[in-house]
């Protein structure tokens, strides 16, 4: 009975606009949160969780400095200008899809305009057109910590519910202009990460919050977020028949450190928590446990009439998530952290560490499959999956990643045992199939890529890409359907 990969597998990779396009100011596109989130002047400046402090003051100073080598996502990789030559290579590799988002800020340079941006929605158009020439899916994020600073200054993001009509506005924009093009859409990336980093997230400036009523404006942006998720998939599903529209879940299997019921209990509750956001999607309600939590901390969401109706009414049609590491949880105090981005676990004892300290967990994935199935039990796509590293260029010029292999291998595999063990997968796009600028630290030599870019992270470079030897071995894995890896 085992089969492995389905025959129409879409294997392929994924980016985000603010991560690669550079270009900040070209063609009339306005500043998103993205262009000024990494301002490098105020790196070193950290909130109470370690994160990059984001303060009005900060946001201002930004905004007026014009200096663009202050801002690497604001160089991004030139994708901008590059994208041709880029499709072509991933081409090359046989990709049988990309997911991209598109920068809201190319299409409403505010938010708020009256008329889209024409050389915004053109820019797209060409990229979709030339991905379908090369019979490259395109599975396109509408927001992928993309918004409008406008938009964050003005009504402190996705706090004020009037967002919400101005990305229905702008993403029936993108449906109604690339009905021919696009079939798979997803609304917001990593869209729990609104705990974790607010401003890129949903625009949250935290100094505009009311005292001590940060963590209630989050949950409201969200509850926006929820709403706006599930108008838009109405609106895609009437304006694009046989359109698909995916959620999209920062995947972060938590294991409990030992089998003390204490630990039990804590990794049980982080698991709910982090299945809260696809739940709402998914089944179109919030979870019983998480109002009761919600309500138990204090925090009182706004919810308008017709609200539950909508969310119920709009569920989405697949479930996506990105997947990167394992977390491991104890109710012990002062046992040793693990490293992990904005996400703080303790050590897992079993599992080697990226040079950046996130826990490399294959079985991992397939766990996370075989739970999001078996909850959901909906379409499943990995759209992020992905090992950053530094890579070492040769005198003649060759890039030997054997260990970014090792880790697409191990984590490939896992993803073969969930589909003969009966989960529904359709498609995996790894993360940063071009090595890009990172999200988390705006650097460069943090990198994804099957395809080296020269450029380090003072932006210094040819912007040369060349071929690693992961882009022959992933050729190989897609050429073989995953049966060569
Ligand atoms: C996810 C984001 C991506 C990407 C990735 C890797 O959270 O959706 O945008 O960047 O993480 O993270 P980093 O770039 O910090 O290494």
């Amino acid at each position: 009975m085992k089969k492995g990969f389905p025959d129409n597998f879409l294997w392929g990779g994924a980016i985000a606009a603010n991560q690669v396009e550079g270009a900040y100011d070209v063609d009339g596109k306005g500043l998103s949160v993205a262009d000024v989130a990494m301002y490098k002047a105020h790196l070193d400046v950290k909130d109470y969780a370690g994160h990059v402090a984001i303060s009005s003051k900060i946001v201002e100073n930004a905004i007026n400095d014009k200096d663009a080598s202050s801002y690497p996502k604001r160089r991004g990789i030139d994708f901008y200008h590059h994208w041709k030559e880029d499709l072509a290579l991933f081409a090359e590799m046989g990709f049988k899809a990309l997911r991209v988002s598109i920068a809201w800020t190319r299409i409403f340079p505010t938010g708020e305009e009256e008329t889209p941006n024409e050389k915004g929605l053109e820019f797209y158009e060409s990229l979709f057109k030339e991905m379908r020439r090369l019979g490259i899916e395109p599975i396109v994020t509408l927001s992928h910590y993309e918004m409008p600073l406008s938009l964050s200054v003005k009504y402190n993001g996705w706090a004020d519910r009037r967002v919400v009509g101005l990305f229905t506005r702008f993403s029936n924009i993108c449906f109604t202009r690339y009905r021919d093009l696009v079939k798979y859409w997803l609304t917001f990336n990593e869209i729990d990460s609104i705990i974790r980093h607010p401003f890129t997230t949903a625009g949250i400036i935290p100094d505009r919050c009311p005292d001590g009523k940060e963590e209630e404006v989050v949950f409201q942006a969200l509850h926006h977020q929820f709403v706006a998720s599930a108008l838009v998939t109405e609106d895609c599903h009437r304006i694009i028949p046989g359109s698909q529209m995916g959620c999209m879940l920062t995947k972060l299997t938590t294991y409990p450190n030992t089998c003390n019921p204490d630990d039990v209990e804590l990794t049980l509750k982080k698991n709910l928590l982090n299945h809260f956001y696809s739940d709402v999607q998914v089944f179109g309600e919030y979870p019983v446990l998480i109002l009761r939590m919600l309500e138990n901390k204090g925090i009182k969401i706004v919810m308008e009439p017709g609200d539950a109706e909508i969310l119920k009414k709009h569920t989405v049609d697949y479930v996506s998530f990105s997947y990167y590491m394992s977390l491991t949880e104890s109710a012990r105090e002062g046992l040793e952290k693990a490293a992990g981005n904005t996400i703080l676990g303790v050590k897992n004892p079993y599992l080697p560490s990226t040079d950046w300290g996130w826990q490399i967990d294959p079985k991992g994935l397939k766990i996370s499959l075989l739970e999001l199935y078996d909850r959901y039990k909906k379409p499943l796509i990995i759209v992020e999956n992905g090992m950053g590293a530094v890579d070492k260029v040769e005198a003649d010029g060759t890039i030997h990643d054997d260990y970014r292999v090792t880790y697409f291998r191990e984590h490939i595999r896992y993803m073969k045992e969930a589909i003969e063990e009966g989960v529904e997968l359709f498609g995996y796009t790894s993360w940063g199939p071009i090595d890009l600028v990172s999200a988390g630290t705006s650097q460069m030599s943090k990198r994804y890529g099957f395809i080296y870019v020269d450029q380090d992270d003072e932006g210094n470079g040819t912007l040369e890409r060349s071929r690693k030897d992961s882009f022959y071995w992933y050729k190989k894995v897609i050429g073989s359907n995953g049966a060569d890896l």
